[in-house]
């Protein structure tokens, strides 16, 4: 079958991976060719396609381009005929943890940010603890949470499980001194049985 959807990601990007996820959940990953990028690169196509230089970027078959992780997910669901990533029933639920797994990822993402170009006493910043902080928190509340908690909660890989797994598996990729995995078991049990998937393995963070 021949690709109508194009992604633009790279292999280190939490972002990325939440869309890369979302095409191989519904299946779509088979109409999708992949680009792998540097967004930070000041000469790419990427630039030339997206102004915001960022990935995940998706082009459509009729050639609208897409951006923010949460947009293309929304849009992968409108399109896919299989599987649901925003089950119509579950509809509140789902995006009230998404957003939760969202904020633990930008929390992360601009804590590795700040890191790279200012260096370790980022974390000193009014700005750096309140992003600390704001990690320990959503991880405690996700570790408490109804949709999490137990051996039995669902592990159906909805956009709200995609986006938390993803967040909670860069935190062990670029933040490992949080610890996440040791100090909150619950999370840790449903983190392992949600990412036992083919859309997790392999998309696996390099
Ligand atoms: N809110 C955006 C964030 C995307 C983002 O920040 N992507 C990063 C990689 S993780 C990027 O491409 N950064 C390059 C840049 O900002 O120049 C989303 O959800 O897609």
């Amino acid at each position: 079958m021949q690709p109508f959807l194009t992604l633009y990601l790279n292999t280190s990007s939490p972002f990325a991976r939440v869309a890369h996820v979302c095409l191989h959940e519904t299946r779509l990953i088979e109409q999708t060719e992949l680009r792998w990028c540097d967004p930070w690169a000041a000469d790419s196509e990427l630039l030339e396609i997206n102004p915001l230089s960022r990935v995940p970027t998706l082009v459509t078959a009729e050639g609208q381009v897409l951006t923010e992780s949460l947009l293309i997910a929304y849009y992968v669901d409108s399109i896919s005929e299989g599987v649901s990533l925003l089950p119509e029933a579950q509809r509140e639920a789902v995006l009230s943890l998404t957003g939760l797994g969202q904020g633990l990822m930008e929390a992360a993402f601009q804590t590795v940010i700040a890191r790279k170009h200012q260096g370790s006493e980022a974390d000193a910043s009014v700005l750096g603890m309140r992003r600390v902080s704001a990690i320990e928190r959503t991880l405690a509340a996700l570790d408490a949470h109804p949709a999490i908690m137990g051996a039995t909660a669902p592990t159906e890989r909805t956009l709200d499980t995609i986006v938390v797994a993803v967040a909670l598996a860069y935190l062990s990729f670029r933040l490992p001194a949080f610890d996440w995995e040791n100090r909150f078991p619950a999370l840790q049990t449903w983190y392992a049985r949600v990412t036992d998937s083919e859309s997790f393995i392999l998309t696996a963070f390099e």
